[in-house]
């Protein structure tokens, strides 16, 4: 039988949707930021006749109260006031068109995804963060996502503080079936991430992840550590790593940015990725990275799966979170 005649129709439930797999979990994934934070101001302004300063001021905590931040929410209520002020808003609509816009030109700005120059062989990302906000989870990921566009990728243990992390890290190397490099508990971080860095070249790897320990509460040594690191990392290759990548764990929300400013002062961050959007409403703080850090957001995270990362698109993001907001 011909492939089309065995093909069947889609049963009631089944509902066809044009939309790729990717999309629908990245939208699954920023539901409750969608929720609070999106649909909260359509809910507040949509069909709207009147606009009053009371309204401006309903919209003001509610960005306060989705992680927004201050400085960004500071910045469209004096709009909105400016506006209002100049008779310039006709009714709720309008006010959710500004805040349409000037939510997704935040996300616009922030839009570089990570290049891999094939010039570095490897090409080093380092990943810092504090302890728990999801960085070898993340790295997980990211091997996986380097490895389905055909990448040679290695991993390094850095993170020798926990025996536990770099057990978590194998587990990650054994499921896409990548080289591993890890010594025992309590080695030098930096001598683990030099080694790995010297087979990563030996092997012609394209891609070496290096994994490292967040422990903020003891910054001093954090910052021995990292620096540490940028320095071994340069005698084998000036430029490394190419890339160090700030994970920071969304449903923190505001404090992310606290966290975000030690190590960007410790050691010079070249990108954010973004975790846990899933688990959270605080998914606003996004907003606030945009703005405050003028730092690219490289990848967001959504779920522990390996597939539940994506190199952030505004574009994406902003349907994810826009999409049909407006028919309800
Ligand atoms: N829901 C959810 N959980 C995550 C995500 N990323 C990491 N996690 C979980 O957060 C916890 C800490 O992650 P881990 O990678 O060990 O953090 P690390 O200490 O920074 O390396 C683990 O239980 C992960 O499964 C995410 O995007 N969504
Ligand atoms: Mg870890």
């Amino acid at each position: 039988m011909l492939n089309f005649l065995k093909r069947k129709a889609p049963c009631a439930g089944e509902i066809e949707t044009k939309k790729p797999a990717f999309f629908i979990r990245l939208r699954e994934g920023l539901q409750k930021t969608r929720h609070r934070l999106i649909e909260g101001l359509a809910d507040l302004t949509l069909g709207k006749k009147a606009v009053s300063a009371v309204l401006i001021e309903e919209i003001e905590d509610l960005l306060l109260g989705s992680d927004v931040g201050a400085a960004v929410t500071e910045e469209i209520i004096d709009d909105l006031n400016r506006k209002l002020d100049r008779k310039q808003l006709a009714d709720g609509n309008a006010v959710w068109e500004i805040l349409r816009k000037h939510l997704i030109a935040l996300l616009q700005a922030c839009e570089k995804p990570l290049l891999i120059d094939a010039v570095y062989k490897p090409y080093v990302i380092l990943v810092v963060g504090v302890n728990g906000v999801g960085k070898t989870t993340s790295i997980g990921k990211l091997a996986h996502h380097f490895k389905k566009q055909g990448k040679r990728v290695m991993l390094a243990a850095g993170d020798t503080f926990r025996a536990a992390a770099t057990e978590q890290l194998a587990i990650w190397a054994e499921r896409n079936q990548l080289a591993f490099v890890a010594q025992h508990q309590g080695a030098d971080s930096a001598s683990v991430i030099y080694d790995a860095f010297q087979a990563a070249k030996a092997r012609s790897t394209d891609i070496l992840i290096a994994d490292t320990a967040g422990r903020l509460h003891t910054k001093d040594n954090l910052m021995q550590e990292l620096h540490k690191i940028k320095k071994v990392l340069a005698k084998l290759d000036a430029a490394a790593p190419h890339e160090t990548l700030l994970v920071l764990d969304a449903s923190i929300g505001q404090n992310s940015l606290v966290q975000a400013e030690v190590f960007h002062k410790v050691i010079q961050l070249t990108g954010v990725a973004l975790t846990k959007l899933d688990g959270s409403a605080k998914g606003g703080m996004l907003f606030s990275v945009a703005k405050k850090l003028a730092l690219p957001i490289r990848f967001i995270g959504f779920g522990e799966n390996i597939e539940d990362l994506q190199v952030f698109s505004s574009e994406n993001f902003v349907d994810a979170l826009f999409d049909g907001v407006e028919k309800r």
